[in-house]
């Protein structure tokens, strides 16, 4: 009898092991643990120059934020058929960073997350793949850089260096990241396109310059569900950059196009952010 108990704890053991190392969440890493700390959500309105009005995004704030500290940044997007608050509305973000933060494996970060669709009537109503919608999706580079990030570091503490900002996204908002993150590695060091969309450049147009991004990028990450009509998207992009030999993960799993996807990826990438490598720990306790 002992002997079966022992097989069957090391069984669990040996499987528990095998799933970290895949990448799978612990159960309830999505959902509010009570003994965690917690951080706080806040709704800003910012003035778009861009789109000539004002526009919403919704900020996460790390447990124990003062506004003593310089935080990094992760600006966090959204896909066609979302908004400011699609993040919030499907995959707990505050639970699973919060969580994760309690555990000691996230570095403490801000995490923007902005209504990517840069037009003036922003709600994904009537035909959300209509030319004008995709065309606000990609104006939203200028609404970003010249309007949201400015915004954010006037009013909350930021650490405004190009390596403690990270943009990620997933499917249109993983294609924006990649475009936004690798066009203009001068502000992003830390990148992450989650099933991304055929928005992705094409990968000569995403990455010209290999040799010079790869002394830029700190993090690259390309992840898809193997489920995915759009993982070729993810695999050409995979590709072109094993063939130039610029480093990145590259993680697919099972999944399709959905928010059990999603979730991983941001359990998965959030950990590796605004870390270096001879310094994995997190800076906090
Ligand atoms: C497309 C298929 C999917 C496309 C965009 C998407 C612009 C985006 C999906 C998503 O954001 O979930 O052909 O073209």
């Amino acid at each position: 009898m002992k002997k079966i108990a022992l097989l069957i704890t090391l069984a669990v053991i040996v499987i528990s092991v095998r799933a970290q190392e895949a990448g799978l969440p612990p159960a309830g890493f999505d959902t509010f643990r009570d003994q965690a700390v917690h951080g706080r959500i806040d709704t800003v309105s910012y003035y778009s120059k861009t789109v000539e009005n004002t526009r919403k995004a919704i900020v996460y704030l790390p447990p124990g934020y003062s506004g003593q500290k310089k935080n990094p940044v992760l600006y966090l997007l959204h896909g066609i058929g979302g908004n400011e608050y699609e993040w919030l509305s499907n995959a707990n973000p505050q639970h699973i960073l919060d969580n994760l933060y309690a555990d000691h494996k996230i570095v403490p970060m801000i995490v923007v997350m902005p209504n990517g669709r840069a037009m003036k009537d922003d709600r994904p109503t009537g035909n959300i793949m209509a030319a004008d919608k995709i065309e606000a999706f990609s104006r939203f580079e200028k609404d970003l850089l010249q309007d949201l990030i400015p915004y954010i570091e006037k009013q909350y503490s930021v650490s405004a260096k190009r390596d403690s900002r990270a943009i990620a996204g997933l499917s249109m908002g993983g294609g924006q990241a990649l475009n936004f993150g690798l066009g203009n590695l001068g502000q992003f060091a830390w990148i992450g396109g989650f099933s991304s969309a055929p928005n992705t450049r094409q990968p000569e147009a995403l990455l010209p310059d290999p040799s010079g991004a790869k002394k830029k990028i700190r993090l690259l990450w390309i992840s898809c569900g193997t489920e995915d009509n759009l993982l070729n998207i993810s695999e050409r992009t995979h590709q072109y950059l094993d063939r130039n030999q610029v480093d990145h993960v590259y993680y697919t799993a099972p999944g399709k196009h959905d928010f059990a996807v999603w979730k991983k990826d941001l359990y998965n990438f959030s950990q590796l952010l605004f870390k270096s490598a001879s310094n994995t720990k997190p800076t906090h306790k």
